[in-house]
């Protein structure tokens, strides 16, 4: 039986979800889900009608943390989330950073701004995305630098930590935004090499591919 994922791929906690599932190489298939226009059904898997949700099986999940610590327990192999509990801990502190704090302002304001108000034709608000970038996302950014001692924010081995983040600053840059290599050169770091594993990279090209189409039509 394979988990069915439901939701729109340009969504950074959709994204979150395909990335542990493709990193975990858990096969899955996918319904699109658009949010902000879910069809009445969907309030049966989650009654707040926001992506992600999943089913596997008769069983029903909603919330791209829960659905994540699902299955990287359900599915044993290739484990994203430490056992150790500190590590644990301190994991699931960074995905909370990512999913609340880093996703108001690259996600909610900046990509939303600058991708979703054009598609459905609204103006920029580029006086929002300006105080985003260069007063409110700094001290958010400083933080995470000062997490970040080699290339992943978890010892040496990726984890849901750095899922979470980048999922976010993957928003980001479809929004032609970027974390300055000068300013924080240890996420810069983390962030490139994220996206140069090859699951990442496909994940992404497919994601641009379809931001493309989105936008020209
Ligand atoms: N904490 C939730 C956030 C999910 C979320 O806010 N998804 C957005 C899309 S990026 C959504 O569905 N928004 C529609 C709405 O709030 O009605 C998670 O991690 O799954």
């Amino acid at each position: 039986m394979k988990p069915l994922l439901y939701g729109a791929p340009l969504s950074p906690f959709v994204r979150k979800v395909r990335l542990l599932l493709e990193l975990k190489e858990v096969s899955y298939d996918s319904k699109m889900i658009i949010p902000y226009a879910t069809p009445e059904e969907y309030k049966s898997l989650n009654p707040l009608r926001r992506v992600p949700a999943l089913t596997l099986g008769e069983h029903v999940f909603a919330d791209s943390a829960v659905i994540s610590h699902f299955l990287d327990a359900h599915y044993a192999n290739k484990q994203l989330i430490p056992n150790d509990l500190f590590l644990r801990a301190h994991c699931e502190w960074l995905e909370k950073y990512a999913d609340y704090e880093l996703s108001a302002l690259t996600t909610f304001t900046v990509f939303s701004q600058r991708i979703l108000n054009r598609i459905s034709g609204k103006p920029t608000d580029e006086g929002a995305v300006l105080d985003a970038v260069n007063n409110k996302l700094p001290p958010l950014f400083d933080y995470l630098e000062s997490q970040l001692n080699g290339l992943f924010f978890i010892n040496d081995e990726i984890t849901l930590a750095d899922i979470s983040i980048a999922s976010q600053l993957i928003s980001y840059e479809h929004a032609n935004e970027s974390v300055s290599k000068e300013k924080w050169p240890k996420l810069a770091r983390f962030y490139q090499n994220f996206t140069q594993h090859s699951v990442v990279e496909q994940i992404i090209l497919s994601e641009k591919t379809m931001l493309n189409k989105i936008l020209r039509s």
